[in-house]
Formats: C-alpha cells, sequence, structure tokens
C-alpha cells in the first residue's frame, strides 16, 4: 500500500467490508482477503495473486492461507514461488502455538523446504503486541528457537532473513521502525530486492502446470499457471496432457496486462481456442505439441511424508483426490533422508522423515478411458498405507 500498488478503491472497499463486520483492525488483511467466507472468519483460504514492484524487481505475490485446513492451498501457493515471506506472530503465546508439534509454522517451514523454497525471509509481526512493546529479547528468542529448527531441517541460514515488523503502520517494512531503534538489519523491502533471481530456462520445452482453469464469457477458456520452463507466445499451439488436445494460443496475461510471450517466472492466465473447460484441470502441464510433457505410469522422486498423510509404507497405496497423482504405489525406498541417521532402504517413511522412493500410479493417468477420480475427494488414508 505504501508503495501504491493497490488502488484507493480497492482499500476503501476492504475497509468499508471491515467496518460491516466489525473487524476494523481487519481492514488491511481484507485487501487479499477477499471471499465472503474469508473476511467472516478473518483467515486466508484462497490463494491471491498480486503484482508488486521494488526498485529492483517485478514480483508476483502468493499470499497463502496459514491455516491447516487449507493446507493444500498453500502448497499449490508454495510450489510456484521463488522465495517466502514466512509471517511468524511475536506475541505472547501465538509463536508457542505455531512451534508446537502440530503447529502451522513449523508446517509451513517442513513444507516450503519440500517444495524447494530455500530463500526465506522470516517478518516476526505484531512487534508492537509484545510484553513490553517492541522487546528485543523476545525477538532474540524467536529468531533463535527458529534457527536451530530451520538448522536441523537442512535449510542454508545464509539464504534466510529475519526482520521484526509491525504490518498495520509499515515498520520495518518500509522504512526503518522508530520504536525498534535495536533492530541494525534491513526492511523487508530491502530483504526483496535482495532475494537472488532463479535461473529461467527459456531453452527448453515449455512446461506450464495448469493452477486452474476459467471459462470467462466473452473470451473462452483460460487456463492459468506458471511457465516453469520455455517460451509462451501468442498464436503458438499448445498442447494439455495428459488429454493431449492441442489449442491456440490468442492472448497471454499477467495481472491483467497483455504480453505478446511469456517466460519462465511469469503466472499467467492464457486463452486459448480448441479445448474445452472441461478438458483441462489442476494439475495438468501444457506443452508444445512437438515436444509434449510426458505422461508416466512410474517415477522416483523424493517423498516426505507430512503429518496429515502419516507414514509411507513401502507397497501402500494411497488415494488422493488430485489425480495426477492418483493411487501411488510406493516401492522399494532406495535411499533415505532419515534425521537420526537411520537405515538405508526403510520399510516405512515415518512422519517427519523424508526418502527417494520408486513410485507407480495403479491407475493410468486420466485417458477418456479412465474414471474420474472427483476433484473435491479429500486425500485419503487406504490399509495401512
Ligand atoms: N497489532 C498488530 N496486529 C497485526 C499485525 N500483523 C497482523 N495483525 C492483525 O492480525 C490479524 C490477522 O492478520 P492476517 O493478515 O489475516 O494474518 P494471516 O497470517 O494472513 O492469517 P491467515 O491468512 O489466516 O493464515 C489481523 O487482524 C491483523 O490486523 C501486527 O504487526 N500488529
Ligand atoms: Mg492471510
Amino acid at each position: 500500500m505504501d508503495r501504491g500498488f493497490i488502488d484507493e478503491k480497492t482499500i476503501k472497499e476492504a475497509e468499508e467490508a471491515a467496518k460491516k463486520l466489525g473487524k476494523d483492525s481487519e481492514k488491511y488483511a481484507f485487501l487479499l482477503d477477499r471471499l465472503k467466507e474469508e473476511r467472516e472468519r478473518g483467515i486466508t483460504i484462497n490463494l491471491t495473486f498480486m503484482k508488486f514492484e521494488t526498485k529492483k524487481y517485478f514480483f508476483t505475490i502468493i499470499d497463502a492461507p496459514g491455516h491447516r485446513d487449507f493446507v493444500k492451498n498453500m502448497i499449490t501457493g508454495a510450489s510456484q514461488a521463488d522465495a517466502a515471506i514466512l509471517a511468524v506472530s511475536a506475541k505472547k503465546g501465538e509463536f508457542e502455538a505455531g512451534m508446537s508439534p502440530e503447529g502451522q509454522t513449523r508446517e509451513h517451514l517442513i513444507l516450503a523446504k519440500t517444495m524447494g523454497i530455500d530463500q526465506i525471509i522470516v517478518a516476526v509481526t505484531k512487534m508492537d503486541l509484545t510484553e513490553p512493546p517492541y522487546d528485543e529479547k523476545r525477538y532474540k528468542e524467536i529468531v533463535d528457537t527458529l534457527t536451530k529448527f530451520m538448522k536441523s531441517f537442512g535449510f542454508k541460514m545464509d539464504k534466510v532473513k529475519f526482520v521484526p515488523v509491525v504490518s498495520p503502520t509499515g515498520e520495518n517494512i518500509t522504512r526503518k521502525s522508530e520504536n525498534m531503534k535495536w533492530y541494525t538489519g534491513s526492511t523487508l523491502e530491502e530483504y526483496l530486492d535482495a532475494l537472488e533471481m532463479p535461473p529461467k530456462p527459456v531453452d527448453k520445452p515449455l512446461r506450464i502446470p495448469i493452477q486452474e482453469v476459467y471459462s470467462i464469457s466473452g473470451v473462452g477458456v483460460v487456463p492459468v499457471g506458471r511457465v516453469e520452463t520455455g517460451v509462451l507466445k501468442v498464436g503458438d499451439k499448445v498442447v494439455f496432457m495428459p488429454v493431449g488436445k492441442v489449442a491456440e494460443v490468442r492472448s497471454i496475461e499477467t495481472h491483467h496486462t497483455k504480453m505478446d510471450k511469456a517466460e519462465p517466472g511469469d503466472n499467467i492466465g492464457f486463452n486459448v481456442r480448441g479445448v474445452e473447460k472441461k478438458d483441462i484441470k489442476r494439475g495438468d502441464v501444457a506443452g508444445s505439441p512437438n515436444a509434449p510433457p510426458t505422461v508416466a505410469r512410474q517415477g522416483s522422486g523424493h517423498l516426505a511424508p507430512d503429518c496429515h498423510l502419516g507414514r509411507l509404507h513401502s507397497g501402500g497405496s494411497r488415494s488422493y483426490g488430485e489425480r495426477s497423482l492418483q493411487n501411488l504405489r510406493a516401492g522399494r525406498q532406495t535411499g533415505s533422508e532419515d534425521r537420526s541417521g537411520g537405515r538405508e532402504e526403510p520399510a516405512v517413511l515415518e512422519d517427519g522423515r523424508s526418502g527417494h522412493s520408486q513410485v507407480q500410479a495403479d491407475q493410468g493417468p486420466r485417458g477418456r478411458e479412465i474414471q474420474r477420480v472427483p476433484a473435491t475427494r479429500k486425500v485419503r488414508h487406504e490399509g495401512h498405507g
């Protein structure tokens, strides 16, 4: 807001909605939380994408939910991020809750690491609500606890920054705080500018994992996703896998701005002619018909069962709502990063551990001959898997 990327009208609208619900203190949260349920419950549910520019970069902010009920959306958001800002409350009891065994701060750090995000800016928020306010000792305690935990989880701490902030007033976000003279580090905005830009693999074949598909009246089908590799241009033909349908790209947009081509890292919506909305789904991948995304029934990868799923057995099976991961069958685990320095090929990957597994889909990827699993089905635990 301090940088003028949110217009007056949007700010007014958020303020009024907050007033109406008697939640004046949440007017800024309402800028990103726009669903009725989000505003009533005072939590983020959906992902919100918003553009933002610093002196150095054009950012897409992905606001992701912290609440554990919506962790699936958080994972989708994290999968598209190059870096993360983790907001951690300094308020008495709130930090402790986040770091408890079931806590959300703990879970978000584990997920960020699992999704390959190593650049993290930890914003220690609510510094105005510490006892006493703006307490340096409380900040240091939080930094120490998080540093220990993150180190044990394999984060390289030279890529992790900590900054004490007060969100509603913007202290240490866009300007140094008068109330925290003891803090000598950079502002959050300066840390954003110091992030390292990941390489842009423009020479690789086009791959756009689809996050959502819209059908907009007067426009047509608009898949949304982030370009991971390659380049997409207006007029190009694209193929959506696994359905295998080819379509033509009529326009590309990022944050309501038209563009002629999109490159790795760009979050885009692109209007296509030649497919229907029902043909494509979250989790599908768009690519060039000359070098289409391949579809496999078997593969190997680094798996990290999290506390929602529990243990993962060799030979166990598990089904997922997202059909790209239907009924994974864990094969032999070929390695392990068991933090207790455990066995090479354990039969079970426990919660909190990770290891290389060979996996196989019981059903083939979705084709016309294969029954579709309803998208709303929750992650389910089968047998003892
Ligand atoms: N006093 C004070 N209040 C804050 C600060 N940061 C956030 N809040 C308040 O805390 C409440 C929750 O803030 P949100 O921005 O919704 O928190 P969030 O992390 O996005 O929450 P989820 O998206 O639901 O995980 C709101 O009422 C904010 O105004 C702060 O630094 N100081
Ligand atoms: Mg939120």
